[in-house]
């Protein structure tokens, strides 16, 4: 009896990046999410479909179970805490920085500094490891704003080309982590279903490796 496996993905970027990833190890999607409404969708692969859901729900669905595989962003796995689940594969997509960032010509204040984010536990964990006191400002979108409005002296967050930052007055400032997308898997799935995961593992790598 063949294992059937459950991979969860986020649409957008990491789908996109991730679809050809997929092709060397035969699974290809028989719909795309941006135009179908479907959250699982078959793949050429009868044993294999694929769950579409919020980037940041991947480490929850893999933990417990209700997708053997995911691919998700180490950003997501860092503040997610990646307890649970077993990172196996850099696949060096989806890249770019966790940085900090403030309003450009602005000095820091000495004292306690007001940082905004969505990257809370990340945000706390280097200013701690800086040996620095931060309040943080927990926000779910827009961060670029917080520094402009005074909500916060600077901000957490990902940052590829940099234009974001720049259209808003901010600049990037200190680098807290590279970012790339992993392929994380489900303990008990990596003993239950080994031979099955193990295949489709060696040939992603494969194909990362020959990009
Ligand atoms: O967007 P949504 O709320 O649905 O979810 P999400 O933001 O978690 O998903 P998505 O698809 O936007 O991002 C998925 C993953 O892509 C992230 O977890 C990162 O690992 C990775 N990634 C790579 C990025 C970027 N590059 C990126 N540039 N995620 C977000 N951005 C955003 C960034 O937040 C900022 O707003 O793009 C803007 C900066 O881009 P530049 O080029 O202007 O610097
Ligand atoms: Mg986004």
């Amino acid at each position: 009896m063949t294992d059937t496996i459950t991979i969860a993905l986020s649409k957008g970027r990491i789908f996109k990046e991730t679809v050809p990833l997929l092709k060397a190890a035969g699974i290809v999607p028989l719909d795309d999410p941006e135009t179908s409404r479907k959250l699982i969708l078959d793949t050429t692969r009868d044993d294999i479909k694929l769950v579409i859901i919020r980037a940041t729900d991947v480490p929850t669905y893999v933990e417990y179970g209700a997708a053997d595989l995911g691919v998700v962003g180490k950003d997501v796995l860092m503040e997610h805490g990646g307890e649970g689940l077993y990172e196996m594969l850099d696949l060096k997509i989806a890249c770019c920085k966790l940085m900090t960032a403030g309003i450009e010509g602005r000095e820091l204040p000495k004292g306690e500094l007001k940082v905004a984010t969505k990257f809370v536990n990340c945000a706390r964990r280097y200013f701690a490891e800086q040996g620095r006191q931060i309040e943080v400002i927990k926000l779910y979108g827009s961060m670029e704003l917080a520094p402009i409005v005074g909500l916060a002296d600077c901000i957490v967050d990902l940052v590829d080309t940099g234009n974001t930052l720049i259209a808003n007055g901010l600049i990037p400032q200190e680098h807290i982590a590279d970012i790339s997308s992993r392929m994380v898997v489900n303990k008990a799935s990596m003993k239950m279903k080994h031979a099955s995961l193990k295949h489709i593992l060696d040939k992603v790598s494969e194909a990362v490796n020959r990009s």
